[in-house]
């Protein structure tokens, strides 16, 4: 757990670290760009660097403003479930979908983008919210030959939360470090995320243990 850092079959995954969930986007997560610099340090601690990025079209079924008469925040049931409608954000290609402008992107070995397909949505970087859609991302690391990540970014509660626990459902180690991650916290699920994390064998850390 406390050697995340040093092996090198461990990968720093990066989750939504995106203008649109920074303060001033569409989807702010409180200070959410407070990460930043701590994941910028944590970045040279791992030999593979993996960012995800959140990247919607703009008829994107998740957005509240697709849905006739419905208001951001409210829970819908899709063919696939329950899901929470969205302000719009993280259109693809605009600029609150870019990464916030101080994270350093260059280093990173993969970009995995994820909620392209209008229908579905995708928190998880393994699945999409019908969660047996996968990414591709499992079938990389395990290339690779990676069966450790630590996870940072955001939110904690929701495309962090669903990335630990189906890393941890396929087999990876997982290490949250709790101090480069922020949540949404809608209606208690943080607190929800975080025991289910724990339950499920996610192990927690901070990033001062690491740097
Ligand atoms: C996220 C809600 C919608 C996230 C992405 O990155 O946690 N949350 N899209
Ligand atoms: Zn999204």
């Amino acid at each position: 757990m406390s050697n995340a850092g040093q092996s090198a079959d461990t990968a720093l995954l990066m989750i939504d670290i995106q203008n649109d969930f920074c303060p001033g986007g569409a989807l702010a997560v409180s200070d959410g760009d407070a990460i930043v610099p701590i994941v910028n340090r944590l970045q040279a601690r791992f030999s593979t660097r993996i960012l995800t990025q959140d990247w919607h079209p703009v008829d994107h079924s998740s957005f509240a403003a697709n849905h006739q008469g419905a208001a951001p925040f409210q829970m819908r049931t899709m063919a696939y479930g329950q899901q929470v409608l969205w302000p719009t954000h993280c259109v693809q290609a605009s600029q609150g979908a870019a990464f916030h402008s101080d994270l350093i992107t260059d280093s990173a070995d993969l970009i995995i983008r994820k909620g392209f397909r209008p229908q579905i949505d995708s928190y998880s970087a393994f699945f999409e919210n019908d969660r047996q859609t996968p990414t591709g991302l499992a079938g990389y690391l395990r290339e690779r030959k990676i069966g450790a990540l630590a996870l940072v970014g955001l939110a904690t509660d929701y495309c962090v939360y669903y990335s630990a626990i189906d890393a941890r459902a396929l087999g990876f180690e997982v290490t949250l470090i709790e101090d480069a991650c922020r949540a949404i916290d809608l209606d208690g699920s943080l607190a929800t995320a975080m025991d289910d994390m724990r339950e499920k064998g996610v192990s927690l850390s901070d990033s001062h243990a690491l740097l």
